[in-house]
């Protein structure tokens, strides 16, 4: 897809509320091994013990134990829908294997969401392996899709009644990005095999589960959450670098969905973090991905720029696969919550402007509920709406969690909240003439 049709750059700066459609779907995602805790039977768990204490996911945000009073709280601060996964290491810890216990654990945390009222979103694999998988190979065996399909067609009959929409697997570009290439996460192993190899199993076991779950509940609605970045040239009239935007488009952005197949994906969940420049140097053959700590430009904690006109492209981008789109993942890690409640405004007017251009976007999913346990960065990285004390595991939200519910309650962008835009303003003052 070349990023040809960008419709109309959106305005920098609304005057009127920006109302959302009706329905629209607005809540939170986390992850089972960012926030449960002792999830001592995968494969990162198994990774982590390598690394110093405090990289360690430990006890998380103990969510195994406070789910009911984490959903309370989301409950309070208005979201009308939650986005979680399962953790297949606790429901199958041995091959065939299935722990009715676990099982029923998760039976009860689902009840306890439907029973608050919550659309629920249910991940079925965010990037931990059962151990007994990782053993042989994990996803660079053949055997791993039918695996999860086994894992699939197990729970999706008992956890059906009580889920809205499936992912089966988050991001699969990342996790063999992180893994084979980066070599940053489990289990680190520089390989163009093993790349390949998970790459395809990934895509078929997208496939079969995609096709288990429509067998056994009919009109499921299913996708998988596909990290999707924008890519924006450095000189803004270089070809060579718009070659490269293109190609890093269509590898990035839109592999798994050719890989699969569009026939596989009722809508598409879209994970919104990265923006990157792409710059040749001189005479360099091989183009580069600009460092943004060389340029000016406002970053997260974890460095990644905040561009809001980046989530306005990757929407246009994808629209024309005319499939819904729920934004499955959004967020900033950051300790300055002020910059948060701009991000959070000034990504959501980005999203009006898309829809308000054509793309039918039907839900938001802020990253994060609460503070977590961010993979091989540890704790440190604070993407929560509600701050999580790890020493008490005390929850307290954040002012952009109430930011947040005033957008709720209005489904949209009121007029005191456009204040955020292009401004840096304190949160607490603007909260007080609401
Ligand atoms: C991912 C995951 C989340 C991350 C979040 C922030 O995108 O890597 O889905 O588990 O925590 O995206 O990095």
């Amino acid at each position: 897809m070349l990023k040809k049709k960008i419709i109309q750059p959106p305005p920098r700066h609304d005057h009127q509320p920006l109302k959302f459609p009706e329905g629209f779907l607005w809540g939170a995602a986390t992850s089972s091994h960012q926030v449960e805790g002792n999830n001592k039977n995968n494969d990162w768990w198994e990774w982590e013990q390598t690394r110093p204490e405090k990289m360690r996911s430990g006890l998380a945000a103990d969510q195994y134990n406070r789910y009911a009073e984490d959903f309370s709280l989301a409950k309070k601060l208005g979201h009308n829908a939650h986005r979680l996964s399962i953790e297949w290491s606790r429901i199958e810890p041995e091959p065939g294997w299935f722990n009715q216990e676990e099982i029923d654990h998760y039976v009860d945390v689902l009840k306890d969401l439907k029973s608050k009222g919550f659309t629920v979103m249910l991940t079925l694999h965010h990037f931990t392996n059962p151990l007994w998988l990782s053993k042989v190979g994990a996803w660079e065996n053949s055997k791993t899709p039918v695996y999860f399909n086994n894992f699939v067609a197990k729970v999706v009959p008992i956890f059906k009644d009580y889920v809205d929409l499936w992912i089966t697997i988050n991001e699969p570009g990342v996790l063999v990005f992180c893994d084979y290439v980066l070599t940053k996460w489990p289990p680190q192993k520089k390989s163009k095999l093993a790349l390949l190899k998970a790459t395809k199993n990934l895509a078929r076991a997208h496939k079969m589960a995609y096709t288990t779950i429509h067998e056994l509940v009919p009109n499921a609605q299913v996708g998988f959450a596909n990290n999707v970045s924008s890519f924006e040239s450095f000189h803004k009239h270089s070809i060579r670098e718009k070659a490269y935007e293109w190609f890093l488009d269509i590898i990035t952005d839109h592999l798994f969905y050719k890989a699969t197949g569009m026939e596989y994906h009722d809508f598409l969940g879209v994970n919104y973090y990265f923006n990157e420049y792409i710059s040749f140097n001189g005479n360099a053959r091989l183009p580069n991905i600009v460092d943004i700590a060389t340029t000016k430009k406002a970053t997260s904690d974890l460095g990644w720029e905040i561009y809001p006109e980046g989530i306005f492209n990757v929407l246009v981008d994808l629209s024309d696969y005319h499939k819904p789109i729920y934004i499955t993942e959004n967020g900033l890690a950051s300790t300055n919550d002020d910059r948060r409640c701009r991000f959070l405004i000034s990504y959501l007017q980005q999203i009006y402007h898309a829809m308000a251009s054509g793309c039918h976007v039907k839900g938001y999913f802020h990253w994060s509920l609460l503070d977590n346990f961010e993979w091989s960065d540890g704790f440190d990285p604070r993407f929560g709406l509600i701050e999580v004390d790890y020493e008490t595991q005390k929850r307290t939200p954040r002012p952009s969690a109430y930011v947040y519910q005033k957008v709720i309650e209005a489904n949209g962008i009121p007029h005191e909240l456009l204040k955020f835009l292009g401004h840096s303003i304190d949160a607490k003052d603007v909260l007080k003439d609401l």
